[in-house]
């Protein structure tokens, strides 16, 4: 029998690939929407456009234990993947009450109605390397003492400890994801990485004359989305229950990124690139590197694309995108472009 999956965050970069992965390996898969979400589906349920027709959307909310109580208590799943949240390390210094409330208590209600009515069904929590902010020791892997540096940072720590909380306390198959920075073409704008590609799409159009950015010296480990979901699948298929670092081993700069995407359009980053200080961020995580090889040799992943292939896919894909040519892909993200949802993949 198909196994069936539930993904908090669905209509995220990581829950649309994520998605189409379990959708491939025939997964009956469910996720959790927000309401807002029914009622403006061009905008927000672009990344999963095209998988409507094969997939149970529910309307619900992180910030309702009983919204998330009703599906749990409808519908029986074998996977939860609990990706949903405030993910954008600025806006939780902007506001850090609702990043610290969505996201623990998020998690928190999860992994309470779980326990009340299913507690046999693996749960994965997208933890993040953020946890380890300023590092106490380079690189990053699961044993490293946390150092979050936001509310973002120690809300994942909280989510982490949560997680591990129920597997001890309860014998839940509970996992941690320490997922490095990973990036796409589905990537929010508001990251950095699809900042960069599609100011550098707009600059070659003629349609940008410059690209402002904070602290172009901070180091990332940056992979591909579409690895790390994998990842997230490999960790709920092992026997035991156990925490992992998904990374690439290699790190970058911000002006390293800015450099590789502005030269793939044969310009100079040098020429377009401002520093904005109003972009600073009060505390900065200045070097993440992760070491990913208990993940080699327990879960046998590895990444498939390289930091540069990377680059190259996202600037190819904004470029399609700011000259037309892409308005009703899952990569169109960010334009309020493509077609309407199909009532027949809403849960009622
Ligand atoms: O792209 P970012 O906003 O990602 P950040 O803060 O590393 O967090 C991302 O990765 C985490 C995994 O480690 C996730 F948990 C989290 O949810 C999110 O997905 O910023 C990357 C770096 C930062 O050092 C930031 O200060 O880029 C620097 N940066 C420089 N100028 C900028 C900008 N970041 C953004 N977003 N915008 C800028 O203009």
């Amino acid at each position: 029998m198909a196994k069936r999956a539930f993904i908090s965050g669905i209509t995220g970069q990581d829950g649309s690939y994520l998605a189409e992965h379990l959708l491939d390996l025939n997964y009956e898969v469910h996720g959790l929407v927000r309401r807002v979400a029914l009622e403006e589906p061009q905008r927000r349920l672009s990344r999963i456009t095209h998988l409507l027709g094969r997939i149970t959307l529910h309307p619900g909310s992180l910030e309702s234990y009983a919204s998330i109580f009703h599906i749990f208590s409808r519908y029986e799943f074998d996977e939860v993947y609990h990706l949903a949240a405030q993910s954008f390390v600025a806006e939780s210094f902007a506001d850090g009450f609702s990043t610290i409330q969505i996201n623990i208590n998020g998690t928190h209600y999860i992994l309470a109605a779980l326990r009340e009515l299913q507690p046999r069904a693996k749960f994965y929590f997208a933890g993040s390397s953020e946890m380890f902010g300023k590092p106490e020791e380079v690189p990053q892997r699961e044993t490293t003492p946390f150092h979050p540096r936001s509310p973002y940072g120690i809300s994942k720590v909280a989510g982490f400890h949560l997680t591990v909380n129920y597997r001890e306390a309860y014998g839940m198959f509970c996992v941690n994801g320490m997922l490095f920075n990973h990036e796409g073409p589905r990537r929010g704008h508001e990251f950095v990485t699809r900042k960069v590609t599609s100011a550098v799409a707009r600059i070659k159009l003629g349609l940008a004359n410059e690209l402002r950015l904070g602290n172009l010296d901070a180091r990332r480990d940056w992979g591909h989305a579409a690895d790390y979901v994998r990842a997230m699948h490999l960790m709920l298929q092992q026997p035991e229950p156990n925490d992992y670092v998904i990374a690439t081993g290699e790190t970058h700069s911000v002006q390293e990124f800015c450099e590789l995407a502005f030269a793939e359009v044969g310009l100079a980053a040098s020429d377009w690139v401002r520093v904005d200080e109003r972009l600073l961020r009060p505390a900065e995580v200045n070097l993440l590197l992760g070491d990913a090889s208990k993940a080699r040799r327990v879960l046998g992943w590895k990444p498939t694309h390289t930091f540069r292939d990377l680059i190259v896919e996202m600037v190819r894909r904004d470029l399609a995108l700011y000259s037309g040519g892409l308005e009703r892909a899952a990569d169109s993200v960010g334009t309020g472009l493509g077609p309407t949802t199909p009532p027949s993949a809403l849960s009622r």
